[in-house]
């Protein structure tokens, strides 16, 4: 048994008897209440979910396993994978036999290159990307050994097998996307002597692309990976997995939520929106500036993106780690001058806006990513959700591999009608 099918075996097992504990403890407890506010509001605050990859504190931001993100945020993608999955980062070995095993499996279809060179040539990169993955739902493994007829106990390895083949050629996938797209549509090689993300890097093919470059997108597709069960992105995965669909549509359908401008976009749009300040008031601009163009903008009704979170209460870690990695690296650049100086206003105009109704002013990761892959070259912003996408497959992945391992039922939440509501409750 290879290391990480090993790690993720064990793991089930002190999961499921943490849940054989709670189950003892009370079956019954009520964790959460529900009220209307939260029926119509998104559900926002409703504890209703357990996922045993990541946890989001309002206050501590992300935490894999035991490690908060300061802990976490100098590793490989690779590791923070096996992480994500068995609850512990691999031995130098397992590392090494897990990204061999990758490397086995990174050579894409040919159809899919296919599919992907037919589309519309405005087609955007997150479509391209799911329906990438989509287009291989025929090479499921597990749909293949479930219509043969497995045990249920048996459905994460099959969902394991294909995670491994959809993580193998995610680089491929994506490098392939930006070089049809935005390129001159050849492909460049996946060579096997690099790792995941240096792979990435290597086949995007960036003119001038240094070492810091690879160095922030090891970061980024660290960074990116999960962040707890009730988003838009993972949670669609999650319940799209729980019908028994298999990973491919699971994954597909993720990435269809993350490229929303309110989740995943939100990076594209903050790029955007400090591309515009640039060339409107340049990086000079003084604070009373800032603070001006910043109200403009809520009072004509849009949101600052990369600013709040349903979650977060403080600046997300994430931000602060990708602050940090800027200050080091591009400290001149323009577009990361203005994402810091945009930290040093919007917080406190966003805390007064709306009678204080926004619960976190404080900026999420999307606010300073996309200023430094546009400092390091890759400066199609249309591009950046794909790159947010390709790391947070790993989320999508080891969720479903681990709700399938703990036999998590389907998903199947109860909705009500207005007229409901009026008859059932004292609202009249
Ligand atoms: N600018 C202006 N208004 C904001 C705001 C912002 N950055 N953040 C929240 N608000 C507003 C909401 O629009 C809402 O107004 P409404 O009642 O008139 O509709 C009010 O404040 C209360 O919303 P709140 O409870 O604070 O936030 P939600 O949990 O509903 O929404 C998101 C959270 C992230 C969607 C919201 O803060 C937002 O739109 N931010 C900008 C987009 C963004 O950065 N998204 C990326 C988030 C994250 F990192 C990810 O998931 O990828």
């Amino acid at each position: 048994m290879s290391s990480i099918k090993e790690g993720i075996h064990d793991h089930l097992i002190e999961l499921q008897e943490e849940i054989d504990c709670i189950f003892t403890a009370g079956r019954n407890t009520k964790v959460s209440e529900v009220n209307i506010g939260q029926i119509y509001g998104g559900m926002r605050g409703v504890v209703a979910l357990a996922c045993n990859t990541s946890y989001v504190d309002p206050y501590s931001g992300l935490h894999i396993g035991d490690y908060t993100t300061d802990n976490f945020s100098h590793k490989l993608p690779e590791e923070i994978f096996f992480l994500l999955s068995t609850g512990k980062f691999p031995e130098a070995e397992s590392l090494a036999e897990f990204q061999n095993d990758l490397n086995q499996r990174a050579q894409v279809p040919q159809y899919v290159w296919d599919v992907l060179r037919n589309l519309p040539r405005d087609t955007h990169p997150m479509t391209m990307l799911s329906l990438g993955i989509l287009s291989m739902e025929n090479e499921s493994v597990f749909k293949r050994e479930y219509q043969k007829g497995i045990e249920k106990r048996n459905y994460w390895k099959y969902t394991l097998e294909d995670a491994l083949n959809i993580l193998a050629k995610l680089p491929s996938l994506a490098a392939g996307i930006y070089r049809i797209r935005f390129g001159n549509g050849v492909l460049i090689a996946h060579d096997s002597k690099l790792d995941w993300s240096g792979n990435l890097v290597h086949m995007l093919g960036i003119p001038d692309g240094d070492k810091s470059f690879a160095d922030l997108m090891r970061l980024y597709l660290v960074l990116h990976c999960d962040h707890e069960g009730g988003n838009v992105s993972a949670f669609t995965s999650r319940v799209v997995n729980s019908a028994l669909s298999d990973l491919y549509y699971a994954v597909s359908a993720g990435l269809n939520g993350l490229a929303g401008p309110l989740h995943g976009l939100a990076n594209q749009e903050c790029l955007q929106f400090i591309l515009k300040i640039d060339e409107q008031l340049s990086d000079q601009v003084s604070e009373e500036e800032l603070k001006a163009y910043v109200l403009d903008v809520l009072d004509s009704g849009k949101v600052i993106p990369g600013y709040g979170h349903a979650v977060l209460r403080v600046t997300d870690p994430r931000f602060t780690a990708f602050m940090k990695f800027g200050e080091e690296n591009c400290s001149n650049s323009s577009c990361f001058k203005i994402a810091k100086k945009l930290f040093s206003v919007v917080p406190d105009i966003l805390k007064n806006y709306k009678e204080g109704k926004i619960a976190n002013p404080y900026p999420n990761v999307d606010a300073m990513s996309g200023s430094l892959l546009h400092h390091f070259g890759l400066k199609q912003f249309d591009y950046y959700t794909v790159l947010f996408g390709v790391s947070r497959v790993m989320g999508f992945c080891a969720q479903n591999i681990l709700a399938q391992g703990l036999g998590q039922p389907i998903i199947r939440p109860k909705s009500v009608t207005n007229k409901w509501v009026l008859e059932n409750l004292a609202v009249k």
